[in-house]
Order: structure tokens, then sequence, then C-alpha cells
């Protein structure tokens, strides 16, 4: 077999397993994106996120990632709802978190797509990425023609719009890399106008220390006073500039059973969510990424939301 064969292999696999678009890329280092990446950590647009200034030079080449690296395999799978929360919904959680955590779902599905390989093809090398490593996810689906990096910094797909995840396996089989695909923001500028933060700081750029989704769920510490009003009623994440982005008028639902939400979380009214109990959030976001800002993290969220001063 050849490698345009391995790489049709793999794409058929990807799509077996539910992911929606598979996209192949040459594992090299990132020459456009160090000095993008060097200007947003110099300018401390990673706020708390420390994480984000280890392993700089593995974060651009994924050869120091996995040994003799050459192939990276870039994988979309959706999280679009059939239905989102009810319009009168107090409180928001952004649409990728409704169901089981995507990193466990993906994480099972990168296995089976490594391990298929390895049987079908033979001995190959290599290790399956969803958040879990300095890898730029966008970059590479960028590169592996999956779709163009939005001017809010998400990756488009013309088919499908945004609302998906980005995983990958890196392994060390050459195989038939694609090309990336042209920019079709044009002169759109929505996502601008509707960032209730300012934190989309020029086009292509978000000052991730400005953003909704870092304030809901990564800082930790107190919610700081002058961001008081701006959050609408988001309280975990915040889907506000894909929600206004053209091109997710062509998203479609998914059909992964995991991301069902909790079928209570569409029944809650403003008062449940007041006096939400330890026990009926684990209930409710058992599995889900909401865990990550926890329990008390969640009504910190509201009660800032509601413009409580006491928010620590
Ligand atoms: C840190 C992080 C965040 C931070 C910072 C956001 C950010 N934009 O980086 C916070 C917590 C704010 C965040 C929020 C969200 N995130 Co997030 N996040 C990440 C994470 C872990 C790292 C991203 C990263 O490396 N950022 C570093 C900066 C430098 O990268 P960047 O913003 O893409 O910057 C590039 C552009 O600015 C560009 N650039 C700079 N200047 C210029 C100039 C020109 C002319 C051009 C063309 C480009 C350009 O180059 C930079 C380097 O590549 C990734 C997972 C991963 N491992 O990649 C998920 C990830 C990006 N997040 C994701 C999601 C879903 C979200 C949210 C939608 C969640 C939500 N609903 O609340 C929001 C969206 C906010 C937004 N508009 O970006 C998805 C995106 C999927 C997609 N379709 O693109 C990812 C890929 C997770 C995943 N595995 O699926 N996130
Ligand atoms: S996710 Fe919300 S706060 Fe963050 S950049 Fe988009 S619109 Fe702005
Ligand atoms: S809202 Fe407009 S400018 Fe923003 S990402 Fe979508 S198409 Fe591009």
């Amino acid at each position: 077999m050849n490698k345009a064969a391995y790489t049709h292999l793999i794409k058929q696999k990807a799509s077996e397993l539910g992911f929606m678009y598979c996209g192949i890329s040459k594992a090299e280092f990132l020459e456009e994106e160090a000095p993008r990446l060097e200007r947003w950590l110099n300018q401390h647009m990673h706020g708390q996120m420390h994480y984000m200034e280890n392993h700089f030079d593995k974060r651009l080449d994924p050869r120091l990632l996995v040994d003799g690296a050459k192939s990276v395999v870039s994988l979309l799978l959706n999280y679009f709802p059939e239905e989102g929360q009810p319009e009168d919904s107090t409180y928001k959680i952004s649409k990728y978190a409704y169901g089981t955590d995507y990193h466990f779902v993906i994480k099972d599905k990168l296995k089976a797509l490594l391990t298929y390989i390895n049987e079908a093809i033979g001995e190959v090398g290599g290790r399956c990425f969803v958040d879990s490593a300095p890898v730029l996810d966008k970059a590479w689906a960028k590169k592996s023609g999956l779709g163009w990096v939005g001017k809010n910094s998400n990756l488009i797909t013309p088919q499908v719009g945004s609302f998906y995840f980005i995983a990958e396996l890196i392994i060390d089989l050459e195989l038939e890399p694609d090309g990336p695909i042209k920019d079709y923001c044009g002169s759109c500028t929505r996502c601008l106008d509707a960032c209730p933060t300012g934190a989309i700081t020029e086009p292509y750029v978000v000052d991730g220390s400005k953003c909704i989704s870092y304030f809901t769920i990564e800082l930790k510490d107190q919610l700081p006073q002058e961001m008081e009003g701006k959050f609408g009623n988001w309280v975990f994440g915040c889907d506000i500039c894909q929600d206004v982005c053209p091109w997710n008028r062509f998203s479609k639902p998914h059909r992964e059973p995991a991301f069902a939400p909790h079928p209570h979380l569409k029944e809650m009214k403003a008062d449940d969510w007041q006096e939400l109990t330890q026990e009926v959030f684990s209930q409710l976001f058992r599995k889900s990424a909401v865990k990550r800002t926890g329990y008390s993290g969640l009504l910190r969220n509201i009660r800032f939301v509601e413009g409580q001063p006491d928010n620590a």
C-alpha cells in the first residue's frame, strides 16, 4: 500500500468513528504561528492560564512531542445540539458543555483510530491529543484544510460552521497532506461587534484574559468588577461570537449520544439555578465539562450575573 491508500483508510475509519471531518498535514514547525503565539503570550492574553506559557517549542513543533513524527491527523467532532436552552432561559451554558465532557468522548475515539491504524497498516507510533498537551489544534486543522480561522479566532468549516471540537493524532507514518482553504470572513465584523467584553481586540486576535469563557471557566479568583453587567446571562463559557457568525447557519445537529444534555437542563428556571444544591449540580453535570468550574465556581458566576458584589 502507498501513502495515498493509507490516507484513504484512515479518513474512512475516522468517519466510521463519528468524526465529521479528517484532514492531514505534514508534521513540521509552525512558522507562521510562532511570532503570533509569542506576541499573544508577551501581551499576557493568556491571563492566569499559566499552562499556556509552558512548552513554547513543543507547541510549535509536533516532532518534539512524538519521536519521528511525520503526519498530523486532524479530526473534527460536531457538538451542535438539536435543541439549545430555551430562549427565555435565565442562565446560559455553552453548547459544548451540555453533555459528557468531550475529553472522554474524543479520547476513546482517538484510541480506537490509533488501534485500527496499527491493525490495518502495521506498526505505527503515535499519540492522541485532545487538549491534553501543548498542541495548537486550530493551526493544524487549518493547515489540514478543514477550515479557516475566523476573525473570532475559531476554526470555521464552510459546510458546517464552527460548533465542533478539534483533536489530533500525531503519528510517525507518512501520509498524503491536504492543503489549506481560503478565508471566507470577507468584510464581515459581526463577531467583533457582538463581543460584550471587547475580547476580540482586532480581527483574528482574541485576548483570552478578557473573554467570558475565561472568566467563567478558567479564572479561579474573584471576577473583576469592571466586567459587571457584561456577561449577559452566560454562566459557563460563551457562544456569542459563534452564534452571530453567519457560517453557523450551516451547523447541523450532532449524532453523538454522549453529548445529549441532562433532560432537566432545559427545564431549569431562575429559582432552580439560584437554589442549586451540590447534589443537583452533581446530577445535572455528572460527567460534563461544567465540573471544571465546579459547584462553587458556577454559583460565583450566577451571583455575578445577578450583580451581587459578593462574588468571591
Ligand atoms: C486557551 C484556550 C482558550 C482560551 C483562549 C482563547 C483563544 N482564542 O486562544 C479561552 C478560555 C478564552 C477559550 C475560549 C473558548 N474556546 Co478554547 N481553547 C483554548 C486552547 C486550550 C488553546 C488555544 C490556544 O492555543 N490559544 C493561543 C492563541 C495564541 O491562539 P489563537 O487565539 O488561536 O491565536 C491565533 C490567532 O490569533 C492567529 N493570529 C494572530 N494574529 C493574526 C493575524 C492574522 C492576520 C491572522 C490571519 C491570524 C492571526 O495566530 C494565533 C496563533 O495560532 C484550545 C485547545 C488547543 N489545544 O488548541 C481550545 C479551543 C481553541 N477552544 C475551543 C472552544 C470551543 C472555545 C470556546 C468556543 C468555548 C466556549 N463556548 O466558551 C471559546 C471561544 C472563544 C474565542 N472566540 O476564541 C475549541 C475551538 C474549536 C474551533 N471550532 O475552533 C478548541 C480548539 C478546543 C478543542 N480541542 O476543540 N479557549
Ligand atoms: S466567547 Fe464571548 S466573550 Fe469570548 S470572544 Fe467570543 S463573544 Fe467575546
Ligand atoms: S462573524 Fe463574520 S467576521 Fe466573525 S468569524 Fe464569522 S464570518 Fe468571520
